[in-house]
């Protein structure tokens, strides 16, 4: 049994889509970033930087920070989504650090300037905006070759769906990215991604293009 401390944010959906895809039975306990619950004791316990999302796997007793690490435990766990080892095993890693430390922080700036705080910062705006287009040209690309990031559909793909399931946000128009588009699509149809897209709690369908 997991339990899964989490919000309805991209980086939360992250991990409950995750933990469907894989049949893992798991307790969701709700972590209102807006009502500043990530700074109580008890969270800093399990969750040293005070962000959403952490676990604590009680058959191992293990508990986690930080979504990537998140995954490949889980992953791991599973024996799936991940390859064991080899290529196609840092291919996934390759792509679940793309996101980390590029499309999540990116989008999660784009999202501050352009969609929560518009008009306050034109600089910023111009700047993530400029580097959202940028990283989904990255990704069409990629998948204008790929049926999925890294090959076979994996963590990398759960990783970055949710970032891109918040394209409005972002200004992006995903018919701009014929191949990020059909690639969202598919993964937006699968039910575990449906059902771990409502985690903990439903705020709305998932947006379509
Ligand atoms: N690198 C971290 C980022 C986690 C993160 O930024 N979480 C956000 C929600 S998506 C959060 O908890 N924000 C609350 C805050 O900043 O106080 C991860 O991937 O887990």
């Amino acid at each position: 049994m997991i339990d899964l401390y989490t919000w309805t944010t991209p980086n939360g959906r992250k991990v409950s889509i995750l933990l469907e895809e894989l049949g893992l039975p798991y307790t969701a306990h709700p972590i209102d970033i807006n009502k500043d619950e990530q700074f109580t004791r008890d969270f800093l316990q399990i969750s040293p930087n005070n962000k959403i999302p952490a676990i604590v796997d009680r058959e191992t007793g293990i508990s986690l920070m930080e979504s990537g690490a998140i995954l490949i435990y889980l992953a791991d766990k599973a024996g799936q989504l991940l390859p064991r080892e080899g290529e196609p095993r840092y291919r996934v890693l390759e792509w679940l650090m793309w996101q980390m430390g590029g499309l999540g922080p990116m989008l999660g700036q784009a999202h501050h300037f352009l969609h929560f705080n518009k008009g306050a910062a034109p600089y910023a705006e111009e700047r993530f905006g400029k580097e959202a287009h940028r990283l989904y040209g990255v990704l069409d690309r990629r998948l204008a070759e790929h049926e999925f990031v890294a090959g076979a559909y994996s963590i990398a793909d759960i990783a970055i769906w949710p970032w891109v399931s918040r394209f409005a946000w972002q200004t992006v128009d995903l018919n701009q990215y014929p191949n990020v588009k059909r690639w969202y699509e598919v993964i937006a149809h699968r039910p575990a991604v449906q059902s771990g897209y409502d985690v903990p709690k439903k705020t709305g369908d998932i947006p379509m293009p």
